[in-house]
């Protein structure tokens, strides 16, 4: 698969049309040569925009990119939950993947809970494959790309970042480096805590988590792994914030969300965070896309493998 092919299909993905399945097959193929090369502590160098969850909401995606700038010339950091809720998993998804593997060093993807065969199949991606593509060989592709994506970020040796939390199995991130990553989120453990977990300031160490996975995990714990790990704080997604970031535990921890009016009904603004190459940060925050620019699926030519 040469770049003009990629090229082709970053723009085809653009338009919010998806890829066919051969296609997808040949991408997912070669994105996961590029992904296990990576470390589950994937280390990202400044300027970065980091993005917390997109729920296959294509268009307001397409909204971020507006207001951070195009991939490569903005280096971007997903925190994960790409997929489920949103009406355009597929082609959210995609058009990430493509540009991972257009440009490997300008955008990373990080697995949030929701990359995940079980959760796929409750919550919207299998069912949106299934209707697009006539068959389940997208989601299989898929969800086995997930297998590969890494667990989490460190930006200039000073900002950990993950899609959920922390994890009383984990207090150092030679810990996390040594976690096997390539298989399913399981239902407990350390790789499952730190796609699920979430901070909460009426907990006082590992709470139990509403969820029924991951902890909830008070401001002791942060500031206790912050030193030991010399990080200056943490980065995460996975909770809806109506004002699109939130600070929490004194500056400790930060949750990024980037899907403005989630299931299309929330209304809440979203943010991302633009780290610039002193690491001084600056969050833009952004509304859902305008209706009329949403594209009416419908009246779109149906391709051939569409059914
Ligand atoms: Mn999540």
């Amino acid at each position: 698969m040469g770049t003009s092919d990629l090229d082709r299909q970053i723009e085809q993905l653009k338009r919010c049309e998806p890829l066919a399945e051969g296609e997808v097959k040949a991408l997912c193929l070669k994105a996961m040569e590029i992904l296990v090369e990576e470390s589950n502590v994937q280390r990202v160098d400044a300027p970065v925009t980091i993005c917390g969850d997109i729920h296959g909401q294509f268009y307001d995606m397409k909204e971020l990119f507006k207001v951070g700038g195009d991939c490569p010339k903005t280096n971007y950091l997903f925190l994960g939950d790409f997929v489920d809720r949103g009406f355009y998993s597929v082609e959210t998804f995609l058009l990430l993947l493509a540009l991972k593997v257009r440009y490997p060093d300008r955008i990373t993807l990080i697995r949030g809970n929701h990359e995940s065969r079980q959760i796929t199949q409750v919550y919207g991606f299998y069912d949106e494959c299934l209707r697009k593509y006539g068959s389940v060989n997208v989601w299989r592709y898929c969800t086995e790309i997930f297998d590969y994506l890494s667990l989490s970020a460190l930006i200039e040796n000073k900002i950990f970042s993950v899609h959920g939390g922390l994890s009383p199995a984990i207090s150092t991130l030679d810990q996390i480096r040594v976690i096997d990553r390539k298989q399913e989120v399981p239902h407990d453990g350390a790789m499952c805590d730190l796609l699920w977990s979430d901070p909460e300031d009426a907990v006082d160490g590992w709470g139990l988590s509403p969820r029924g996975a991951g902890y909830l995990f008070g401001g002791n714990i942060v500031t206790s792994f912050n030193h030991s790990n010399n990080i200056d704080y943490i980065c995460r997604a996975h909770q809806l914030v109506m004002e699109g970031f939130k600070w929490m535990f004194n500056n400790k921890i930060v949750t990024v969300w980037s899907a403005p009016n989630y299931c299309y009904r929330c209304g809440n603004v979203a943010a991302i965070l633009e780290l610039d190459e002193n690491l001084n940060k600056q969050f833009r925050v952004f509304e859902a896309a305008p209706h009329e620019s949403r594209g009416v699926p419908a009246k779109r030519p149906a391709p051939d493998y569409f059914l």
